[in-house]
């Protein structure tokens, strides 16, 4: 019988039987201790990688090269802990977790491991005889984005809290060559360049030639008798070759180094041979380019779905090569189907991976021979789902023809489960064909399709929202039938974010306030320690220094936007920030239509009333979504209101408008510590969770915002009077929209004004704009008109606080104070208890030098 996979890893993880330890005992006796910490080491370990690695000489030892030596001696190190703790896992055997992303935005890793590892000074002090300053060479590192944004980034900061509070587990994704595009900015346009972050090698990755599978496409599926039934068999179609890359997160001061492995498609050897041998030289070219293809690169949309076939074919490409790996792991030390939920725990970051549910179904049923039943019961315990949306047009909904095409075997059973979980349907709602259409996996329609929300949901065990508001949204409006039939398998988990890369990384000095003020820097993995802060908040000497750690903070941005937008800004201004990704919903143009409000109310003052305004900075960033026609021209609103109020002597001091192009990682690490405010102000009821928010609060920004997503849980905990919270509630979205519809809204005067001069062309060409104010005037879907003058008085809040300093900073480290619940710490302890059911494994180190 011909297997329809054929499976070729080898790894070389796992404990080395006694047998082969005797043979290979001048191995063992080479390799005893682990590498040294002292300068010496370290500094040998580099030189030896510029000259060995890079085979560059101590004559051309530039900064590039440095930053790549101490990578490569650093990885050096993570490979050593990688393997302790992998080896510990394979021993221990404790249930694992696998996170499946389709996305992991790392930014840079340099600064973050030698955090970790506990290894900073010894770096810093190893380079400094070198004539280099290690702080520098974190700047020569490019990005790691392989990811959109928020979903993206949290997956990341997920991976670094999961190996510091030591849980076995693991991350998957796919290792695009080309990842989140670089964004220009020309005559106020968003311009895309494409991102291919692997130009100069990946010092933090290990290829493992040794970890390939083979995935198929296309084909047909063979119904075969044998003497157990009917067996299914996918044959033919495209074979694609799945390449492992290895990159070690490395947890906070311990020795648990987990992984984040991503897929590498490259051509099959089969299939090559079949295509040459038919003479057919090009074509077989061409299905080579194809398959390389798959992993060739990220999809740049965030929160909106496009469905397009490459991108169910990375899908699909990325669980199966996963899921290989997962049950080959299980393999090698079990036997028993039925223990399988019991050690390994799947969690879907959004539908993106949810052929995962299909594809574990189709190996257990027909490769392992198990029961529809047994089989369909073991996948619903492994699997788990995060929704991280609830804007329609983000679901995704793929043509039940481009799976049937792509994937025979899978439709087929998506059709079976489906069938099965409508019989479950009608026996709570008996003859009630509503239900089952709303419920059904399969749209009906035109063009049939699959609701990948509603596999995940009949797939899993368990389903979460991203914040307390966004998870009963989930349930009560997103899906309630779902809700009505498995009340239990809804939760929900509020988003966190890693106070290791944004406070102690990004911000060393409030670290070192934090530090000295609470007596112990282990508010760093006990974030709970951090509302001692609040206790001094009325001492001077505090406030002093909270004061003077904004301004260093503001001085780092200053230079940086002079540098990169020639805007030369007053760091004694108040500092406002709004960093997302550009979408109608998140209302950049609510704030841009205000600042036009600022400026021309500015105008029209006397020069005695001026010199009561408080002076701003406002600050943008995000890129939009290359075919998000309204998104790109937000941009250039923004880019040609900064253009005239930058060019006009009379506000000079009193407000600049700035858009810092190409937002990634390491920038927001620049700009989040020098906010004054930030601005988080979508729609009530449109933005799941937010993690900004969070960052930004910890970091003593105050926000203005609407009740939204994360917003209100953290309103809960810094109290209201401590943020600006304006705005519809999401209670009444509806009844405003309808509103709307009726043509009952009455705009604002002053926003009327600010129609006008865009009209007049106070701001360029108007006829540019129009697109954008007619989408205002007609619909106005995110409800930005009527937002707008409550979004002023917020403002003016904005201002009166700012003129009592010592007020506002008091209000800044109440805000810093109240920040452990959205410690990523915080929310991995509540999957891990809560969802997952795994704990803690803590890797007993034989390195006792380093703890
Ligand atoms: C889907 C299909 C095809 C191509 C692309 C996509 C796609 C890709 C990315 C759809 C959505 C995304 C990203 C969504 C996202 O980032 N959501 C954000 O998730 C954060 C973490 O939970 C939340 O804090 C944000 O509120 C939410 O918008």
């Amino acid at each position: 019988m011909q297997m329809p996979y054929k499976q070729t890893a080898r790894t070389t993880t796992g404990v080395v039987p006694p047998t082969e330890k005797k043979k290979g005992s001048k191995l063992f006796a080479l390799k005893t201790d682990f590498l040294k910490n002292d300068e010496d080491s370290i500094q040998k370990g580099i030189l030896d990688h510029v000259e060995y690695t890079l085979a560059r000489t101590k004559y051309n030892f530039d900064s590039f090269s440095a930053y790549q030596g101490s990578a490569y001696s650093v990885r050096d190190r993570l490979i050593e802990r990688w393997n302790e703790t992998q080896q510990y896992y394979t021993e221990q055997d404790p249930k694992r977790v696998y996170y499946l992303s389709m996305e992991y935005l790392m930014g840079r890793t340099l600064q973050n491991a030698v955090y970790n590892m506990n290894l900073k000074d010894e770096y810093h002090n190893a380079l400094l005889e070198f004539g280099f300053e290690l702080e520098d060479l974190y700047e020569e590192e490019k990005d790691a984005a392989l990811g959109n944004g928020g979903l993206g980034r949290l997956a990341a900061c997920f991976m670094d809290s999961l190996a510091t509070l030591k849980y076995p587990a693991w991350g998957y994704g796919l290792r695009y060559n080309y990842g989140m595009f670089e964004q220009g900015i020309y005559d106020g346009y968003q311009t895309e360049v494409p991102d291919y972050w692997l130009v100069a090698g990946n010092p933090w990755e290990i290829e493992r030639l040794d970890v390939q599978y083979t995935v198929r496409f296309y084909g047909q599926v063979v119904e075969r008798k044998t003497s157990e039934g009917v067996r299914h068999e996918w044959e033919g179609g495209e074979l694609v070759q799945a390449i492992a890359y290895d990159t070690p997160v490395p947890g906070y001061h311990t020795t648990n180094t987990n992984n984040i492995r991503l897929w590498s498609s490259k051509p099959h050897k089969e299939f090559d041979l079949e295509a040459f041998n038919g003479g057919n030289y090009l074509s077989a070219v061409e299905a080579k380019q194809r398959s390389e293809n798959i992993t060739s690169v990220l999809y740049p949309n965030d929160n909106t779905y496009s469905g397009k076939e490459l991108r169910l074919k990375q899908q699909y490409f990325f669980v199966a090569a996963t899921l290989c790996d997962i049950v080959r792991r299980y393999k090698k030390s079990h036997t028993d189907w039925k223990e399988f939920p019991n050690k390994v725990a799947v969690q879907l970051n959004d539908t993106h991976p949810t052929i995962g549910v299909i594809e574990l179904f189709r190996k257990l049923l027909d490769e392992e021979g198990l029961a529809w039943d047994e089989a369909w019961s073991i996948v619903t315990k492994t699997f788990a789902y995060t929704n991280h949306t609830i804007l329609p047009e983000a679901l995704e909904m793929w043509p039940v023809k481009l799976i049937e095409d792509l994937l025979p075997r899978h439709m087929q059973l998506i059709y079976g489960i489906n069938h099965r979980f409508l019989i479950t349907v009608t026996q709570k709602w008996p003859d009630n064909i509503e239900k089952m259409r709303s419920l059904s996996i399969i749209q009906e329609g035109e063009e049939k399709k699959v609701r990948m929300a509603h596999l995940a949901i009949v797939g899993s065990h368990c389903v979460n929202g991203v914040a307390a508001m966004h998870s009963d949204l989930v349930k009560h409006k997103v899906f309630p039938d779902f809700f009505a039939l498995f009340p239990d398998k809804f939760q929900n988990k509020t988003n966190g974010v890693t106070p290791r890369r944004w406070i102690q990384q990004a911000n060393p000095t409030l670290s070192n306030i934090l530090n000295r003020w609470l007596n112990t820097d282990k508010w760093v993995i006990d974030l709970e320690l951090i509302k001692g802060i609040k206790e001094h908040m009325d001492n001077p000497q505090l406030i002093e220094e909270w004061k003077q750690m904004k301004l260093i903070n503001k001085q780092r941005l200053a230079d940086f936007i002079l540098e990169h937008c020639g805007i030369k800004v007053n760091i004694n201004a108040l500092f406002d920030v709004h960093i997302k990704r550009i979408h109608e919903y998140k209302r950049q143009l609510l704030n841009i239509l205000s600042v036009i409000h600022r400026y021309l109310t500015i105008k029209k003052m006397s020069p005695e009333e001026r010199r009561n305004v408080a002076p701003r900075v406002v600050i943008f960033a995000g890129k939009a979504a290359p075919g998000y026609f309204m998104a790109k021209r937000h941009i250039k609103l923004i880019n040609s209101v900064a253009e005239v109020i930058n060019n006009d002597k009379e506000v000079d001091e009193h407000l600049k408008v700035v858009f810092i192009a190409n937002y990634n990682v390491s920038v927001a690490q620049v700009i989040i510590p020098a906010s004054d405010i930030n601005q988080q102000i979508s729609t009530a009821g449109t933005e799941a969770s937010g993690t900004s928010n969070m960052k930004f609060t910890m970091n003593g920004s105050l926000i203005i915002g609407t009740l939204d997503g994360a917003n209100v849980e953290i309103a809960e905990e810094v109290g209201q009077e401590n943020m600006f919270i304006f705005g519809l509630r999401t209670s009444e979205i509806d009844k405003a929209r309808e509103k709307m519809k009726a043509k009952e809204v009455v705009v604002d005067s002053r926003l009327q004004e600010v129609f006008l001069n865009i009209e007049l062309g106070t701001f360029g060409a108007p006829e540019v704009f129009k697109p954008i104010l007619d989408s205002l005037n007609y619909g106005d879907f995110y409800l930005t008109m009527q937002d707008f003058p409550l979004y002023l008085d917020a403002q003016e809040e904005v201002d009166n606080l700012w003129k009592r300093p010592d007020d506002w900073i008091r209000k800044s480290i109440i805000n810093t104070a109240s920040t452990y619940f959205f410690s990523s710490d915080r929310a991995m302890k509540e999957y891990a208890q809560q969802i997952w059911g795994i704990e803690p494994c803590e890797v007993e180190t034989t390195d006792y030098r380093r703890y």
